[in-house]
């Protein structure tokens, strides 16, 4: 991977967030990729890139600028899709099945617009820092999904009402001995879902080989270590799946957080799976450090959530002491990014700390404060931009 990169200058006008390790900033650079343009390279082995904030001014993201996470070394290169094989069995299936990539395409497909959010997006911006990945805001993407439904290539195989798991596991693999395969699972009624499905196209187009190529697990709502991609088995099992993935990794204290969709078949009395995301808003424009004149300008963002939808979304301009309600525009679907926006009118020169505070349709508002946890997940803590107005 590494000599395909080729390192892009970063413009002026992109500053790194303050809060991020130091020594984060200072390898953090922007490269191309194949199929990638423009992102911060996080690691190369394993590739980990994510999207610069100004990204997120559309609402859709382009398959070129979709952040990229890997847990293990090697990448599976697909070099003939027709030799490329879906597994499907496990005890709560009838029939064991090999899927060839003709037979899902065969299938009839559905398209769910949803956001892919890593569990540790903005990792990073945690005071004191976390161990991990130091992700900035930009380990999140909203793409276009299509392919056929899980729950219809499930019951293809005659899926038995005793299933309490679906695993998956992916085609990429451990170069050191003693890494576990990457392999997760997500509780049975969250797979019947209708809107968890095997993704053939992303915007479109046949995934990008980074987003997992050629097939991967779309479970809305929920983070993305479940969105097993490269996925080559599926099992339907009436066990829960014991690894080091589910029991030791992406998991958060008991009753942290808000859970409307627990998975109880790996709660222990402490720790649960992180699941749902939370309500969360990002402000793409203007840019951390922007220079304003006193004309004032125009506040633009996202706000998402686990799919309840946006309810209200509101803009500070002196870092949280008094708040404006900002415009939403219309909802693009219950997983997407909803847009919002906000004319300041005319300014005073000063500093000003923008900061955004989404909250849900079932109700629920953005933390005030940091709920440390030992994965640094679930960052939903509204935060400031600096913005100076001459
Ligand atoms: N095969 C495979 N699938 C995977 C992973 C992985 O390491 N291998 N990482 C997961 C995690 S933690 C995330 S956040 C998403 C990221 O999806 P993306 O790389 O397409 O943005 O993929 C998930 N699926
Ligand atoms: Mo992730």
């Amino acid at each position: 991977m590494a000599s395909l990169t080729s390192p892009v200058v970063a413009d002026e006008s992109t500053i790194l967030p303050e809060e991020l390790p130091s020594g984060t900033k200072e390898i953090l650079r922007f490269v191309n990729l194949p199929e990638k343009h423009r992102m911060l390279e996080l690691s190369i082995r394993p590739p980990n890139y994510e999207a610069p904030v100004d990204v997120f001014t559309e609402p859709v993201t382009p398959n070129d600028r979709f952040f990229v996470r890997y847990h293990l070394d090697s990448v599976p290169s697909v070099d003939d899709v027709d030799a490329w094989t879906l597994n499907i069995g496990g005890d709560a299936v009838a029939r064991p099945t090999h899927l060839k990539m003709t037979d899902l395409l065969d299938m009839p497909s559905v398209e769910v617009l949803s956001i892919c959010q890593c569990a540790g997006n903005r990792r990073g911006l945690a005071q004191p820092h976390v161990a991990g990945l130091q992700w900035g805001e930009g380990s999140m993407g909203a793409a276009l999904w299509r392919g056929p439904t899980l729950a219809q290539v499930l019951q293809r195989c005659g899926l038995q009402g005793n299933a309490v798991e679906v695993w998956a596991k992916g085609a990429d693999s451990p170069t050191h001995p003693g890494v576990p395969p990457y392999q997760k699972s997500i509780p049975a009624d969250k797979a019947l879902d209708p809107d968890t499905i095997v993704a053939i196209f992303m915007n479109g187009a046949p995934l990008p080989l980074l987003n997992g190529y050629p097939a991967r697990l779309v479970v809305p709502g929920w983070v993305g270590t479940y969105w097993m991609k490269h996925v080559t088995h599926i099992e339907a099992s009436t066990k829960p799946l014991a690894n080091f993935w589910m029991s030791g990794a992406y998991r958060v204290p008991n009753g942290l957080f808000p859970t409307a969709h627990p998975f109880p078949s790996q709660a222990t009395k402490d720790s649960s799976p992180v699941t749902d995301l939370l309500v969360n808003s990002l402000i793409a424009d203007p840019l951390e450090g922007h220079e304003a004149d006193r004309s004032g300008f125009t506040i633009r963002g996202i706000a998402w959530d686990r799919g309840s939808g946006i309810n209200r979304v509101e803009v500070s301009l002196d870092g949280g002491h008094s708040w404006r309600d900002c415009l939403l525009d219309r909802p693009l679907g219950p997983y997407a990014y909803r847009q919002f926006s906000l004319q300041t009118g005319l300014l005073k020169p000063g500093l000003y700390r923008l900061m955004s505070r989404a909250t849900s349709l079932s109700g629920e508002t953005q933390a005030s404060g940091l709920k440390r946890n030992a994965g640094g997940y679930n960052n939903n803590v509204p935060r400031a931009t600096p913005v100076i107005v001459t």
